[in-house]
């Protein structure tokens, strides 16, 4: 019996178009898991769409001077169009817009304020007078209490990533008139967080057994659960999006946040009304069976993991996730990728600028996927991994086979006799033991959504063929021992035929490719998923095609010169933000350097690289963060005094620099073994890190 599954990719905002942040975040392996499920006959529904309500949405339309509709309709098309053509392969992609999700939303509201799941009450909100409208969400720019960084927004600092609420924002100003806005009184409906406390972390704690989830996956929850779950206002006084469907509620719309993952219910739904069978969408969300796996970016773990699930439990009669393999940030260049300060490639940019060429962005961007820590894309970096990989390893593999078969034995499988057979076969022993255990090791990664490791093995088995042709030379033994050249690229089609079927949830348009060169049938897909494919003696190959072309350096480098242009742009910004923020007389006088020391006593150092997972405050230290921190061959708690710069759950997955051999001491009664290295000006404390990706536990000298 296939397993049921429905795969979830987070819902993004059609207040833009996708950048390879997103793509790389969420898509592409949302993508490979599910094209992986498929492959393995399981039964798999895997849904998306655009966000199209809420804040995001509605400042978009005043800064393009034209209404949410538009907007919505604009990115929505071109958030569909790029995942398509990048082969992002969805089997519904739905907008929060519809009807249907509008009734959904309603429905699902109303269940939980039947259940008493929501406290109604009043508060003080921000509102801009001259507007004469209250100030939710990004509606309100001020000083994060968290950084200090001026341009904050009233649900999130872009630049330290906390979470916030507008009235948390020092010095408030309106993004509308650009006045400080006054405190007045408004109605809302709180969801009741701290009455499922308990029961999420337990739930939490039970899915670890289960299945374990990411290690800062289940750190940033468990920071969460430890500062504890306030009431949290589930609506908001604007006028677009769904509409609170309660009397005495006019102008209220649900918060986004809401209705937004209610949104996969809704797409589900809709995709099987298209399918002409519209209850079957309950079997997907309310039969106990099915797993329900949610991909997305770091910052929506609370929504996913504690948030939903909660909505989900008040709800009833309902499945809950099963994982939530969030990854970390993708960054551009060592630098935060941003959309408003278009520090970003554009994916239909890049399918634009390189046609055909879906697939070696989807290869980059697996190899070097946030999986557990940040990572960096750079151009070079995608010149080198199509030239020196795609071109040399896969590409090159294909294509001497097909040329040496159709130069020699006119494209067709030759007949061999039985013992040169056997000692081609003898010299691919190491090759065929690759090719035999491949199905298995891919499985073993994706099932722990570990994509980068599940794409390099089958990349090895390249490798393993690109060696067993450089051992063998087919190319000399046509002249030598023509019956051997044909047991040699026979093997060598068999892998291709392996490589065509495994490379294709990473790389689906190369697969296609493949099978068709060697003109896989449907039935050779399926021997070759059971191990029993052969190449078949008189089997037509079609002519070959290049998989792959070399990408020069004069067609890189004016994407590379963009960039740096952009990040140069982006810098000074920043540095404007921090001199205007910083007082300037801190800032200039430096700290007196401290006297010299020698090299051997800079050498007793032992400065390693590691990884935040887990971080809380200490109570009663105003100061103190207690850290778990990562050094590739152990854990240590560390306690530190950031806790004035850093909210717990912004800093999971953040790599450091750790002085691994500072005698343990103890603070507040915890042993803290180690410090974290920060730089600090007298205003900002900032990480110190490695650039780039390495091992925890790595040497700093
Ligand atoms: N649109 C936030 C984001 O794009 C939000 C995700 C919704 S998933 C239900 O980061
Ligand atoms: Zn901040």
């Amino acid at each position: 019996m296939p397993q049921r599954y429905l795969v979830t990719a987070a819902l993004p905002y059609a207040n833009g178009p996708f950048h390879i942040g997103h793509i790389a975040g969420a898509y592409i392996p949302a993508d490979i898991y599910v094209r992986w499920l498929r492959l393995c006959g399981e039964d798999v529904v895997f849904v998306c769409g655009s966000d199209e309500n809420g804040a995001a949405i509605t400042i978009q339309a005043k800064r393009e001077n034209t209404s949410p509709k538009a907007i919505v309709d604009k990115y929505h098309e071109q958030l569909k169009t790029g995942a398509e053509q990048l082969g992002i392969s969805f089997d519904i992609y739905h907008r929060t817009s519809d009807p249907l999700h509008h009734q959904t939303a309603q429905e699902f509201f109303k269940v939980l304020y039947n259940n008493g799941a929501f406290i109604e009450k009043e508060s003080e909100q921000l509102y801009d007078e001259k507007f004469q409208q209250f100030l939710a969400d990004r509606y309100v720019k001020g000083t994060c209490p968290n950084c200090g960084y001026e341009a904050a927004y009233g649900d999130q600092c872009e630049k330290c990533g906390s979470t916030l609420s507008p009235n948390d924002l020092i010095n408030p100003v309106s993004t509308l008139s650009n006045e400080t806005p006054i405190l007045r009184t408004t109605k809302h409906w709180y969801l009741r967080l701290g009455n499922y406390e308990q029961w999420v972390g337990q739930w939490i704690e039970d899915q670890q057994t289960v299945e374990r989830w990411k290690a800062h996956v289940y750190g940033s929850c468990q920071s969460w659960l430890k500062q504890g779950l306030d009431d949290r206002a589930m609506t908001r006084d604007l006028d677009w999006g769904v509409p609170v469907p309660l009397p005495n509620a006019e102008g209220k719309v649900l918060y986004v946040w809401l209705d937004a993952p209610i949104g996969y219910i809704s797409a589900t739904k809709a995709l099987f009304e298209e399918r002409g069978t519209p209850d079957l969408w309950r079997k997907y969300w309310q039969d106990q069976d099915t797993k329900l796996v949610h991909f997305i970016g770091k910052d929506n773990i609370v929504f996913h993991c504690i948030i939903f699930p909660i909505m989900l439990h008040a709800h009833g009669n309902y499945v809950l996730p099963t994982n939530v393999p969030a990854n970390q940030f993708l960054n551009l260049d060592g630098e935060k990728l941003s959309t408003s300060r278009n520090y970003a490639v554009w994916l239909l940019d890049y399918l634009r600028d390189f046609p055909e060429q879906q697939d070696v962005l989807r290869y980059t961007l697996t190899s070097n996927m946030p999986e557990k820590k940040d990572s960096d894309f750079s151009w070079e970096d995608l010149q080198t991994k199509n030239n020196s990989e795609l071109v040399s390893i896969l590409g090159n593999l294909v294509n001497r086979i097909m040329v040496l078969l159709h130069k020699n034995f006119g494209g067709t499988i030759p007949e061999v006799f039985p013992e040169p057979r056997t000692i081609i076969e003898e010299a691919a022993f190491e090759l065929r033991q690759y090719q035999r255990n491949l199905h298995y090791n891919v499985d073993q990664f994706l099932q722990q959504y570990e994509f980068r490791a599940g794409l390099q093995e089958v990349m090895n088995l390249a490798r393993a063929a690109n060696k067993f042709l450089t051992d063998t030379e087919p190319w000399k033994l046509i002249k030598t021992n023509p019956d051997q050249a044909g047991a040699v690229l026979t093997i060598g089609v068999e892998v291709m035929a392996y490589l065509a079927v495994y490379i294709e949830p990473f790389l689906p348009f190369t697969a296609e490719k493949m099978r068709k060169m060697l003109h896989l049938s449907d039935d050779d897909v399926a021997a070759v998923k059971t191990n029993k494919f052969v190449a078949e003696v008189g089997r037509e190959l079609a002519p070959a095609e290049l998989l792959f072309h070399k990408i020069e350096d004069s067609t890189i480098a004016p994407f590379v010169a963009d960039l740096r242009h952009k990040r140069a742009i982006l810098q000074t910004a920043q540095q404007t933000v921090t001199d205007n923020t910083s007082n300037s007389e801190t800032s200039i006088n430096a700290a007196p350097l401290k006297e010299a020391i020698s090299y051997d006593d800079f050498a007793k150092l032992d400065i390693r690289t590691a990884t935040i997972i887990a971080a809380e405050r200490v109570p009663k230290a105003d100061k103190l963060l207690q850290l778990t921190v990562d050094l590739g061959f152990e854990q240590r708690t560390v306690v530190s005094g950031i806790a004035a710069h850093y909210a717990p759950e912004q800093i999971i997955g953040q790599k450091v620099l750790l002085l691994a051999n500072l005698a343990p001491r103890k603070l507040r009664g915890i042993e803290s073994n180690g410090m974290i290295l920060m730089a600090g000006d007298g205003e900002q404390l900032l990480f110190v890190a490695s650039q780039g990706d390495i091992a925890d536990g790595s040497t700093v000298s």
